[in-house]
């Protein structure tokens, strides 16, 4: 498939000189994902990488830009960590084999130099193309999304960043407003079959070039892989039911302690993860729970809960606390839930869920470790408590939303996720009592910019001051 040329607007700048890396590494991933037992429905078109190498880096000639040009590598972003699991961020998965397999490429994930940054780039993207995956017992499925969705996930979640990628893509808008990119306004238009014929003519290649994949990566740290596994993954799930039962007859005693301990030692000697395990039967332990200090204690006992732990606190005014915490899902990183446990009247418990914009937990300094993702103050000066949460994708820091609580009601007031690795300082610098909400951060183009919001009890949101 042919790679839209692109025109040198700038003197001395080929924006043309790493096609052929693109090319290679865009096969070889291609190669990979087409024949899997679940392949995505449309492969991966070498020019949209193209496009966001050029946004990402101008194509290596912007500031920072070389030699990692597809910007994968940074150390204050999730996706380097990811890649080579090294233990910084939680592993994340790939189902596409209709097994689970660690993201586990280690040291070989280089971005010395542009062809690695490129090859790794590309491996992230098609990573960020699996939306979801699905799990039934021990069989799992992934669910592709579009190549639209995964470039916003691979870049900092913003549309700003989509919608330049996108137009340079499909039009060659140049995304700094100069002249348009593409060199032939008549961009060659493959479409779909004459791609997989080609695939299909470059078999023997992609064969040659899988071969020495998995000869390079281990992909041999496959998780839950054999029937033995799998017949104890299931045995320990009824176990985990069979606990929950015992444990909402008798409560939190000595004896449903211990049992719970040891359903945590039995996922450690199967090296299974605990969270993976655990967490989709967070509402089940809430429903058991008798009371908030008996589910404290599980959640205490099986140490799963991530990545702030669950907090008590009285949100609506009504002299009872609530258990205010955040569920995420190992299977699906970028997916996660606040959940307020409402136990106004005694012996009845409430659950109630919101869905957050983002799975990726950061504190009120992008660069700080993930411990304050959840914070809980009185930002609109009525006296109730607000939640407050920083999360973001993989790339591009801490994005705000702010939530109110009452009536049994979660109810997000703000969202705010425009700047690149941002900070977040709240203090009432014009004295009138309402904290002012500082968030410092980068544009697209790298430039600092600083938004100031405020809450205006009129109204009724905060609005830029
Ligand atoms: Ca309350
Ligand atoms: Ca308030
Ligand atoms: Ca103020």
């Amino acid at each position: 498939m042919k790679i839209q040329k692109y025109k040198e607007i700038i003197k001395g700048q080929n924006y043309d000189r790493f096609d052929e890396e693109i090319e290679k590494s865009v096969k070889e991933w291609n190669f990979y994902f087409k024949v899997v037992k679940y392949p995505p429905s449309s492969l991966l078109d070498p020019n949209l990488v193209k496009a966001i190498i050029y946004i990402e880096s101008r194509m290596g000639y912007g500031a920072d830009g070389f030699p990692d040009v597809m910007q994968v590598g940074d150390p204050q972003d999730d996706a380097i960590h990811v890649l080579s699991n090294d233990g910084e961020k939680s592993t994340e998965y790939d189902a596409s084999s209709g097994k689970l397999i660690a993201l586990d490429y280690n040291e070989n994930v280089k971005v010395s130099a542009p062809a690695g940054s490129i090859y790794w780039g590309v491996r992230w993207l098609y990573h960020k193309l699996q939306r979801k995956i699905t799990q039934e017992n021990a069989a799992y499925k992934p669910i592709w999304g579009s190549w639209r969705e995964a470039t916003k996930r691979y870049g900092p979640g913003t549309e700003e960043y989509v919608n330049k990628v996108w137009n340079l893509y499909k039009n060659g808008i140049n995304p700094d407003g100069g002249d348009n990119l593409f060199e032939n306004k008549e961009r060659p238009n493959l479409s779909f079959p004459i791609f997989i014929a080609f695939f299909s003519g470059s078999l023997l290649l992609g064969a040659l070039s899988l071969f020495n994949l998995n000869s390079r990566f281990n992909f041999s740290r496959v998780s839950l892989q054999n029937a033995r596994q799998k017949e104890l993954m299931i045995k320990l799930e009824q176990s985990i039911n069979k606990a929950i039962k015992q444990y909402s007859k008798q409560g939190m005693s000595y004896s449903t302690w211990r049992l719970f301990y040891k359903l945590k030692q039995q996922c450690e000697q199967m090296q299974c993860d605990s969270r993976l395990t655990f967490t989709p039967h967070l509402e089940n332990f809430i429903e058991a729970s008798k009371n908030l200090k008996d589910f404290l204690t599980l959640v205490r006992a099986l140490d799963f809960v991530y990545p702030a732990s669950p907090r008590s606190f009285d949100l609506d005014n009504d002299g009872e606390k609530e258990i205010i915490l955040i569920k995420t899902d190992s299977l699906n990183p970028d997916e996660a839930e606040l959940l307020v446990i409402d136990q106004a009247k005694r012996g009845e418990k409430f659950i109630v869920k919101q869905k957050l914009a983002n799975g990726y937990f950061y504190s009120p300094d992008s660069l700080a470790i993930p411990s304050e993702s959840l914070e809980i103050f009185d930002l609109t000066a009525d006296g109730n408590p607000e939640i407050i949460l920083f999360s973001g994708n993989a790339r591009g820091g801490a994005g705000i939303q702010i939530f109110q609580y009452g009536d049994g009601k979660l109810r997000e007031i703000f969202q705010d996720h425009n700047l690149i690795r941002p900070t977040y300082t709240f203090s009432d610098q014009n004295y009138n009592k309402i904290p002012e909400i500082i968030i410092r951060g980068q544009t697209l183009n790298k430039q600092i910019r600083k938004e100031i919001y405020e809450y205006d009890s009129f109204a009724e949101r905060f609005i830029s001051i």
